[in-house]
């Protein structure tokens, strides 16, 4: 079973423009859409369309749940999060111009959790993780859920014995380096910060890949590399013609915790990972991609052994 954990999820509103965005200019919206939001379930629709077991899990205000569980329900995802009363589910804006010169993300921070909501979430967790699971720490965190409350969490999963993947940033994501999680995905700027010593690249990455099982570090439309049992493997992605790429890094953890989770090789795990990403890019909403096209253009993705 896969587990993704969301501790901040969010509805994506999607506000398409007639043209491109600019200050000092009235930006006229052409169309509105929603889609689900926040990194781990964005995975967790990933392992529903490779058909893998997974279950949603995380906190939701019960202001706006049925919005948000409607969502959830057109992705086929699976769920048991947490309800936190008398708060709702934040809404990101997601700003995409006809011309697709990339997309403009507004986060809001999110709701409150109280420490009733946290003890829930954690005995909820403790009664079902076991030893053979994947479980993946995505996005933000929620206001009031600390460090420390991310500490306790990683904790239960390191007792528990699971395979621990995290997709945080800032200092989160330090700490889960700091705990020796078994996969981290930083992007070139999160690469850069933890990097504080500028060391070669490479050669940090192989270090870290002493702690660290699995290590992405993705360079957004460049591809990705990946290390692992002190392999370091170049990914080039398929040309693609771009529209929306909010949502591809998500897509990216969520086909490669299944190619894991599948016990399919590491180029065949990351040839899905990266097509689903590619197929992703592809589409207007934040989550939306097509398995017939990634699975065709895996074997368009170029690995090679560095
Ligand atoms: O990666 C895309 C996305 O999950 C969006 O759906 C959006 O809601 C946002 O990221 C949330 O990011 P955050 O880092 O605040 O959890």
């Amino acid at each position: 079973m896969i587990y993704t954990i969301t501790l901040n999820p969010a509805i994506d509103r999607l506000l398409y423009l007639e043209e491109k965005m600019e200050s000092r200019k009235t930006n006229r919206i052409r169309e509105i859409a929603y889609d689900i939001g926040g990194k781990g379930t964005h995975a967790a629709h990933v392992m529903s369309q490779l058909n893998v077991h997974h279950l949603a899990l995380g906190f939701i205000g019960d202001v706006n749940n049925n919005k948000f569980k409607k969502i959830l329900k057109a992705k086929h995802i699976k769920d048991d999060f947490t309800v936190v009363r008398g708060q709702a589910t934040r809404e990101c804006y997601i700003i995409i111009d006809r011309n697709t010169t990339g997309t403009t993300m507004l986060t809001e921070k999110g709701m409150t959790v109280s420490e009733e909501d946290k003890y829930a979430f954690i005995e909820n967790l403790k009664a079902k993780v076991k030893q053979d699971d994947i479980v993946l720490i995505a996005g933000s965190l929620p206001i009031n859920f600390t460090l420390n409350d991310l500490r306790k969490l990683i904790g239960v999963l390191k007792e528990a014995g699971c395979f621990i993947a995290c997709d945080l940033s800032g200092e989160a994501l330090k700490l889960a380096v700091e705990m020796a999680v078994d996969f981290i995905k930083p992007n070139e700027f999160e690469l850069n910060e933890l990097n504080s010593t500028k060391e070669n690249t490479i050669d940090y990455l192989k270090n870290l890949n002493n702690n660290i099982q699995y290590i992405v570090a993705s360079l957004g439309e460049k591809g990705s590399y990946c290390v692992h049992d002190r392999k370091v493997y170049r990914v080039l992605p398929p040309k693609v013609k771009e529209v929306n790429d909010t949502g591809a890094g998500d897509c990216f953890v969520g086909a490669f915790l299944s190619g894991l989770y599948k016990h399919l090789s590491i180029p065949e795990t990351l040839k899905l990972a990266s097509a689903c990403a590619a197929s992703k890019v592809m589409h207007h909403d934040s989550s939306t991609f097509s398995l017939e096209d990634a699975l065709r253009m895996k074997e368009l993705v170029k690995i090679t052994e560095i």
